[in-house]
């Protein structure tokens, strides 16, 4: 409908002031963009923020200290308590970095139902369409125990939310996480890059958005599952923002040593 036509229509309805009212909300709210409608975000949007951190498992305030960060409830969606987690976001050149921590009351590296132990599970929308769980997506995985870090993809298989290690599908395993637990929290902290070029990774270029969620598996001392914690909510239409940062931080990592020959 062209601009002029809305505006005779208001017009003819602005004696009725509920439809009127209604109508102009139409006329102005935003537009579902061309991946598909913007409800589902839950307006918590992280960055533009620059920065580089040390990935050893300590999120440490001042190596954070320009990040965007934001501290919030992540609820079960069952009857477990809720647990309290902060969340900080940054971006260098070529590496997203998030850095959590959370009050789960202990640390574990190993479970019977979660192998790694505690973990955080991010599920990226990368093509910020408003859900996750679209076969393809971006998930990592940063666990307590063994191993750390997992680049892995939704494969949907079985359907919705099954996810997959990027190798299995000719991938690659691409950045690192690394966790401990300091002063009653644990702490996790993750790099993956803006755009490693394999096709299970999502792209990213500043100025871009990309949604996301996040799921804490909470391994008890016992070994038995404690429940999942999920930020913002914990449905496949929950969804958090990240908008990256326009950065010449430099932040590239070398894990091995040059060796001159
Ligand atoms: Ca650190
Ligand atoms: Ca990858
Ligand atoms: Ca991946
Ligand atoms: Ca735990």
């Amino acid at each position: 409908m062209k601009p002029k036509r809305k505006a005779a229509i208001l017009r003819y309805l602005l004696p009725v002031p509920g439809l009127a009212l209604a109508l102009l909300l139409l006329v102005l709210l935003p537009k579902p963009g061309p991946n598909g409608p913007v409800a589902a975000h839950s307006g918590d949007v992280f960055g533009p923020a620059c920065g580089a951190a040390t990935v050893n498992g300590e999120v440490d305030a001042s190596e954070w200290s320009s990040a965007a960060a934001q501290t919030f409830a992540m609820q079960s969606g069952g009857s477990a308590p809720a647990l309290t987690a902060t969340l900080h976001v940054m971006n260098g050149a070529n590496n997203l970095f998030l850095g959590i921590t959370i009050n789960d009351d202990e640390f574990s590296t190993v479970g019977e139902f979660l192998s790694g132990g505690d973990s955080f599970r991010i599920d990226f929308d990368n093509a910020h369409s408003g859900s996750i769980f679209v076969p393809g997506d971006d998930v990592l995985v940063a666990n307590a125990g063994f191993p750390q870090f997992e680049d892995s993809y939704i494969d949907a298989d079985p359907a919705p939310s099954s996810s997959e290690a990027d190798v299995n599908a000719g991938g690659t395993t691409d950045g690192a996480a690394a966790t401990s637990r300091l002063a009653d929290l644990n702490h996790f902290e993750i790099r993956h890059p803006l755009c490693s070029g394999d096709p299970q990774d999502f792209c990213l270029y500043p100025g871009d958005t990309v949604g996301f969620r996040l799921e804490y598996l909470d391994a008890e001392e016992d070994g038995s599952f404690g429940g999942s914690r999920f930020f913002p909510g914990s449905t496949a239409n929950s969804v958090a923002d990240i908008v990256i940062g326009t950065c010449a931080t430099p932040d590239l990592f070398f894990y091995l040593p040059l060796i001159l020959k």
